[in-house]
């Protein structure tokens, strides 16, 4: 259970896993079909055998609950988590005429000078999508990912749903329901999206005076996503509780392929090495009940002692 779960089964991968091929050539070792649970009642899921950026997490969250797809909200927060994939799009656009950015990740690591010459357009594109609206509405958007599907699914007859008005109402109303899901999988969007969304779908279920949710999740970097994906949808849950007047329950987090990539190996070892510390505890601005109302100055995460964070490339 809890952190100890997670890091079972990212022992479980290194011993057990199959050595796969994957979409960004990195390689990785691959299981499918795993299941973590949390009790969110005896603290915050964030990991505690490294440092996890709660605050990344949860401007991240919030960007979400907006509807909001382009990077230039994360930007002003200073969160760099999904740079990557918009400037993936902008310098495979005919627009870009700057230095050949082809297959940029994996030649950033193993080139120093083209890093530098990466590092320097990416400073370009940051400072463009902060500066210039017409620059920052083509190439911030990621299309129609996670915030898109949230709180603006498109209907067949041009209608928009909000999903997570409909939960959260759902929830309020008819607790008991075994209805209470998001989907972000919208087979018709998936070519246009920068990233199909790696989490999927998400269940939420009332009983006992609680709130406890599932997230089915079909692709799991479990090095650098999954602490975030943890943490995230632990403090969904936490907010939508509190909208609806009840307790946090569980989060049960269900993964399809659950990867190590082979460049994390070393880090995960080092993880692994390590001793787990007391979870610390989310407090938040109680005064607030929509959860449309929260803003990142709302949350707070106490007694969090955690072992040193541990860097590592991305897979693009
Ligand atoms: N691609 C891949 N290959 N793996 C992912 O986990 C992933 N996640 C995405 C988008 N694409 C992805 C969105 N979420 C980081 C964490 C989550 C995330 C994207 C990036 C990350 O790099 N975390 C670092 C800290 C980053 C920082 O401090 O700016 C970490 O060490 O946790
Ligand atoms: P894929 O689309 O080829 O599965 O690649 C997506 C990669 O991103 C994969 O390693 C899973 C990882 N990922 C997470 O683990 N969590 C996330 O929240 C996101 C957006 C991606």
């Amino acid at each position: 259970k809890g952190e100890q779960a997670y890091l079972n089964l990212c022992k479980y991968i290194l011993e057990n896993g199959t050595k796969k091929e994957d979409r960004t050539n990195t390689g990785t070792y691959s299981s499918f079909g795993h299941q973590m649970r949390f009790d969110l009642s005896e603290g915050f899921p964030l990991l505690t055998t490294k440092k996890v950026p709660f605050r990344l997490v949860a401007s991240e969250l919030l960007w979400f609950i907006k509807g909001d797809t382009n990077i230039r909200y994360l930007l002003q927060n200073n969160n760099n988590i999904w740079n990557e994939w918009a400037f993936k799009k902008w310098v495979e656009s005919p627009d870009y005429k700057g230095p050949d950015m082809d297959d940029f990740g994996n030649r950033s690591q193993r080139d120093p000078e083209f890093k530098r010459v990466y590092r320097e357009q990416m400073e370009l594109f940051k400072a463009k999508i902060l500066e210039d609206d017409v620059f920052a509405e083509e190439f911030g958007d990621l299309g129609s990912v996670y915030g898109k599907q949230w709180r603006k699914w498109k209907t067949s007859q041009e209608d928009t749903i909000d999903q997570l008005k409909e939960v959260i109402d759902s929830i309020r109303t008819k607790p008991d329901s075994r209805r209470h899901i998001v989907s972000a999988w919208n087979p018709e969007d998936v070519p246009a999206m920068a990233l199909p969304p790696c989490h999927t779908l998400f269940q939420f279920y009332v009983a006992d005076g609680k709130l406890s949710c599932q997230l089915y999740q079909r692709s799991a970097d479990m090095f650098l996503g999954v602490p975030f994906n943890i943490a995230s949808y632990a403090l969904l849950t936490y907010l939508i509780a509190h909208e609806c007047g009840l307790q946090a329950g569980e989060f049960v987090h269900t993964l399809g392929d659950a990867h190590i990539y082979s460049n994390h190996v070393e880090q995960v070892e080092t993880q692994l090495g390590r001793s787990l510390r007391p979870m610390p505890e989310l407090k938040i601005n109680r005064t607030k009940e929509s959860i449309f109302d929260f803003e990142l100055t709302d949350f707070e995460i106490t007694d969090y002692n955690p072992h040193p964070a541990i860097k590592a490339p991305i897979a693009v």
